[in-house]
């Protein structure tokens, strides 16, 4: 026979689950709560109807989620970046709103109807597409992260920024929907010299970088949507270039034509930036992988703890350019001891993964540090085992590991430890 469940059973079946009641309010304390015992003006009115909100927007009391600059960190804001706010956000997918955005000449406002593709140099036939031409190919959607490669890099020497926006937002992971670059390429006829490909921007930058062949006949595309809409124009609309798991530079947006080529052009973008001068005074050349990289997004520096000791839900994110990430560990008292965390979402290829480690806290102070595991088997470094290798004159390319001290009221710091 079933027994018949009365809501006094349930209450205390739910203060069981969350041991003793640590993060429930009792019936008896609720009493009186105003928010249980008063109408709320949103319970005495009609709300607007469905015309209303034709493009609609999140809800007034989520203002604070929003891209933010670092006013010192450009000279302009037309070539700057701003970033994704990581620690607003859950899952694995960045609203579009939200993707930060790496402009080198502003954002291009680009008329699709006076936009066009052109494939020129090694190729049997130069060919010029409308955008019209483009959505006759057959479409592929894929989830991938795109991460600026200057993402942390002002975190090289010590630790600087406080908070997960400015220390890693310079990522977005987002579905695209768009055609394969190798079926574009197909129809021009790549020669067999043609070994590399340079993507042009239609901005004022006319952003080029060169590609290697195999690359873009492999798994590049060229979007025209991003989480189920076009682009939007900060992320290149009409077309932007997906080059997947490599570094955000080369994903030419507002793309207008693709150059193939027997070599690398060493343009700007591969030679003077994006590249990494190391102890010795040489520059690695050509570092187009982002290595696995992982951090804790809650608690961080912009989202404190605030309800104290006992049950804490901590959470983060963790990618590869290399492939997926099987396993993030996580450390709450800075490396003494790895726990491993949970891994909850989808998971896909050279795209973002959540994490979650749901523990106990004692309410004394943390150092809390994420280690992404990549399906390689790399494991992601210290940021004193990536300087051993690469010195200190880095910019570009940091993966190391962050730390944030947590103090007793919950509130959290970047710092570094040995
Ligand atoms: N045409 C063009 N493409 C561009 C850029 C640019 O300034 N112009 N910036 C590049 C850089 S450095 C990065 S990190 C990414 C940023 O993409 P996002 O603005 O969608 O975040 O776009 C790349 N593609
Ligand atoms: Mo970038």
């Amino acid at each position: 026979m079933t027994k018949k469940t009365t809501r006094r059973d349930l209450l205390r079946g739910g203060l069981a689950i969350a041991g003793a009641g640590a993060f429930a309010t009792t019936a008896a304390r609720a009493q009186g709560d105003p928010a249980i015992t008063e109408l709320q003006p949103w319970m005495q009115q009609l709300g607007e109807g469905v015309d209303a909100r034709p493009y609609g927007m999140p809800s007034p009391h989520e203002a604070h989620v929003k891209r933010r600059s670092v006013e010192w960190l450009t000279a302009d804001p037309v070539s700057s970046v701003n970033f994704t706010p990581l620690h607003d956000l859950d899952g694995i997918i960045t609203p579009n709103g939200l993707c930060f955005e790496r402009h080198h000449a502003g954002i291009a406002e680009v008329d699709p109807a006076q936009h066009r593709l052109m494939i020129n140099g090694l190729v049997d036939y130069e060919l010029v597409f409308t955008m019209e031409d483009l959505a006759r190919f057959p479409r592929h959607n894929k989830v991938y992260f795109l991460e600026c490669a200057a993402n942390s890099g002002m975190e090289w020497r010590g630790a600087q920024l406080n908070g997960c926006q400015f220390t890693h937002g310079m990522i977005h992971n987002v579905m695209y929907t768009g055609v394969m670059l190798r079926d574009v390429l197909a129809t021009a006829g790549v020669q067999t010299a043609g070994k590399w490909i340079l993507p042009e921007g239609a901005d004022a930058s006319g952003m080029t970088r060169s590609i290697p062949m195999d690359k873009a006949l492999d798994d590049c595309m060229i979007a025209t949507h991003m989480n189920g809409e076009r682009l939007r124009p900060e992320q290149g609309y009409p077309i932007r270039l997906v080059v997947p798991g490599w570094e955000g530079n080369m994903w030419v947006k507002w793309l207008r034509r693709i150059e193939v080529g027997d070599q690398p052009w060493h343009h700007r973008e591969e030679t003077s930036k994006y590249t990494d001068l190391l102890a010795d005074g040489a520059a690695r050349r050509f570092t187009w992988a982002m290595d696995a990289k992982s951090v804790i997004t809650n608690p961080s520096p912009q989202a404190p703890l605030t309800h104290g000791a006992g049950p804490t839900v901590l959470t983060g994110v963790a990618w590869s350019g290399r492939g997926s990430i099987p396993r993030v560990d996580v450390t709450i008292d800075g490396g003494k001891n790895w726990h491993q965390a949970r891994m909850d979402g989808p998971s896909f290829d050279k795209s973002m993964h959540r994490f979650y480690f749901d523990f106990d806290w004692d309410g004394k102070p943390m150092l809390l540090q994420s280690r992404a595991h990549d399906s390689t088997g790399y494991v992601q470094p210290t940021k004193n085992q990536l300087r051993q290798v690469r010195g200190e004159n880095s910019i570009y390319h940091n993966n190391g590991i962050q730390t944030w001290a947590v103090d007793a009221r919950g509130e959290a710091e970047n710092v570094e430890i040995g």
